[in-house]
C-alpha cells in the first residue's frame, strides 16, 4: 500500500477510533486530524506526502532531528542482537556503559543515575529516593514535597501532585498528602517581551521561606522545579532567582530537583540548564533527548553522597526496592549511545548557543503582530503569548496551531501560548520559515 492508499484505509475509521488519546481533544481532532507518517531531520511528511517543519522538536525531545541513520541503525542491530535483559539481578554491557557516558555530561558532582523509561517516571523515581534518603539517615520525618504552580512534572501520581497546572490536577482531586505549592515566576507587567532572563521576580524564591515557617523546614524533603518551565508556556526564572531557590535548600537540609526533561540536551546550548544556569541541584529528572526520542527512556542523576547513603547494610541486600522492568532497556541504551554520538560529533549540545542570538532576533520581531501579548525566549526555545478571545481561552491558539499546521509548520501550543523549539539541527533558513510562517498565521489570525 502506499501512503496515500494507506490514510485513506485509515481516515473513514478515525472518528470513532478505539485510541483513547492522551492530553488530546479526542472528538475535535478524530473530526479532524493531523496526520505525520514519515520524518527526516527538520521535516515531517504527511500520509499525502506533505512538508511540514517540525517547530517543536516532536515533543520538545527529537533533538538532533528524525530518522538519524546512526542511531536508527544502533537500534536495528541492538533489537537483533539483545532484545531484552531484566535490569532486576543481571545485567547487560551497554547499560553500564550508558550510564558511564551520561554521568560524564551531567552537572558536576552528580555522578551516579536510575533510568527509567519515561520523564514521568524519573519524577516519581526522584520524589521517592528523595523521601527515602531523608529516612536512611534518620530524618524520616522531612515527608512534604514542594512543587510549583504551573510546573509540569509528567502524569504519575508524584508528578502530577507536585505539578501545578491545575487543569491538570482537578479532575483527580487529592493525590498525595503533604504537598505544597511555590508561587510561580510569571509576571507580564514587570517582564513582558523580556530577552532571556527576565528582570524582576528573583525574590519570588523566597515563597520558599514562607512554606518553611509555614510547615517547619525539618519536615520538607524536596524542592522540585524546572528550570525554564516549558510545558506551561515557556517561563523563564528571573534573574538570580534559581541560585536563590539553591541557597535557601541547602540551608534547611531540603533536596533541590530540577526536572531537565526538556531542558537537558542542549536546548539552552548547553548539555544541562543547570549548567546553563550555573546552580547545581541535587538531583536532575531527564527523559525525552537523552535517546533523541527514538526509544522511550528517562533518567535521575543525583548526587554521590545520595548514592552512597544507600549503600550500607550488609551488600546481598537490595539497596533500592525501586525500578522498572524497563529500565535500562538494552535497545534504548543503544538508541542513547548513539543519540550522544550524533550530539558530539555534529556539537548539538552546543549548537543552541550559537543559533540564540539571531532566533531572539527573530523571535523578538513578532512583537507588534494582531495580539500578540508576550514573546519570551531562552536558548532555542521560544513562546508568543496572545490574546484569549473574550470568553473562548485557548480556541486562539488552537487555530493558530492548525494554521500553522496547514501551512507546513507544526508549532506547539498551550493554551493561547505557541511554542517552539525545533531540533538543534535547524539551518538558519529553515529557522526564517518557522518564523515567517508564525508570522503569517498571526497576521491572519481573528
Ligand atoms: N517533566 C517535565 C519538565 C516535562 O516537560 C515530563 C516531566 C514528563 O515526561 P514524559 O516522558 O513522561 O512525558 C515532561 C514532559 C508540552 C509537553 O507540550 C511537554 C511534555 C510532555 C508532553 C507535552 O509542553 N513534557
Ligand atoms: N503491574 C504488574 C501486575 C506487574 O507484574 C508489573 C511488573 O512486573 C508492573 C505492574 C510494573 O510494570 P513495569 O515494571 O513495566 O513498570
Amino acid at each position: 500500500m502506499n501512503e496515500r492508499a494507506r490514510a485513506e484505509a485509515v481516515a473513514p475509521t478515525l472518528e470513532d477510533s478505539a485510541w483513547f488519546m492522551p492530553f488530546s481533544m479526542n472528538r475535535h481532532f478524530k473530526k479532524r486530524p493531523r496526520l505525520v507518517a514519515r520524518a527526516e531531520g527538520v521535516w515531517y511528511y504527511t500520509p499525502d506526502g506533505r512538508k511540514v517543519l517540525d517547530g517543536t522538536s516532536g515533543l520538545w525531545c527529537v533533538n538532533a532531528g528524525h530518522c538519524r541513520p546512526k542511531i536508527v541503525a544502533a537500534v536495528q542491530q541492538q533489537v537483533a542482537a539483545l532484545d531484552f535483559a531484566p535490569p532486576f539481578q543481571l545485567g547487560h554491557p551497554l547499560a553500564f556503559e550508558f550510564a558511564e557516558r551520561v554521568v560524564k555530561l551531567a552537572p558536576q558532582g552528580l555522578t551516579r543515575v536510575f533510568f527509567t523509561n519515561s520523564g514521568s517516571e524519573a519524577v516519581d523515581t526522584a520524589l521517592k529516593l528523595a523521601l527515602a534518603w531523608h529516612r536512611v539517615r534518620g530524618e524520616g520525618q522531612r515527608t512534604r514535597l514542594i512543587g510549583r504552580e504551573r510546573g509540569y512534572h509528567g502524569a504519575n501520581f508524584g508528578g502530577t501532585a507536585v505539578g501545578g497546572i491545575v487543569a491538570n490536577r482537578k479532575i483527580f482531586g487529592a493525590l498525595v498528602a503533604g504537598v505544597d505549592h511555590l508561587r510561580h515566576t510569571h509576571d507580564p507587567e514587570r517582564n513582558a517581551f523580556s530577552r532571556g532572563q527576565p528582570k524582576h521576580g528573583a525574590e519570588l524564591a523566597d515563597d520558599l521561606e514562607r512554606l518553611c515557617a509555614l510547615h517547619d523546614p525539618s519536615t520538607i524533603a524536596a524542592v522540585i522545579v524546572e528550570p525554564v518551565a516549558c510545558s506551561a508556556g515557556v517561563l523563564v526564572p528571573p534573574v538570580g532567582y534559581l541560585e536563590r531557590l539553591r541557597e535557601i535548600c541547602s540551608r534547611h537540609g531540603i533536596l533541590l530537583v530540577f526536572d531537565e526533561v526538556i531542558t537537558a540536551w542542549g536546548r539552552l546550548g548547553r548539555p544541562f540548564a543547570s549548567q546553563y544556569f550555573g546552580v547545581t541541584p541535587d538531583l536532575v529528572t531527564t527523559a525525552k533527548g537523552i535517546t533523541n526520542a527514538t526509544v522511550p527512556m528517562g533518567a535521575v542523576f543525583m548526587k554521590e553522597e545520595i548514592y552512597q547513603a544507600f549503600m550500607q547494610g550488609p551488600e546481598n541486600a537490595i539497596e533500592m526496592p525501586h525500578g522498572y522492568t524497563y529500565s535500562a532497556h538494552p535497545v534504548a541504551c543503544a538508541a542513547g549511545l548513539a543519540t550522544m554520538e550524533v550530539y558530539e560529533e555534529e556539537g548539538l549540545l552546543t549548537r543552541a548557543a550559537e543559533l540564540a542570538p539571531l532566533w531572539e532576533e527573530q523571535a523578538h520581531a513578532l512583537r507588534g503582530l494582531p495580539n500578540v501579548v508576550d514573546i519570551r525566549n531562552i536558548g532555542l526555545v521560544a513562546a508568543i503569548e496572545l490574546a484569549p478571545r473574550p470568553g473562548a481561552p485557548g480556541a486562539r491558539g488552537l487555530e493558530a496551531h492548525i494554521r500553522a499546521f496547514e501551512r507546513g509548520v507544526y508549532v506547539r501550543v498551550t493554551g493561547d501560548i505557541l511554542a517552539l523549539a525545533p531540533p538543534l539541527i535547524i539551518r538558519q533558513s529553515e529557522v526564517d520559515q518557522l518564523f515567517g510562517t508564525v508570522r503569517e498565521v498571526l497576521a491572519s489570525l481573528p
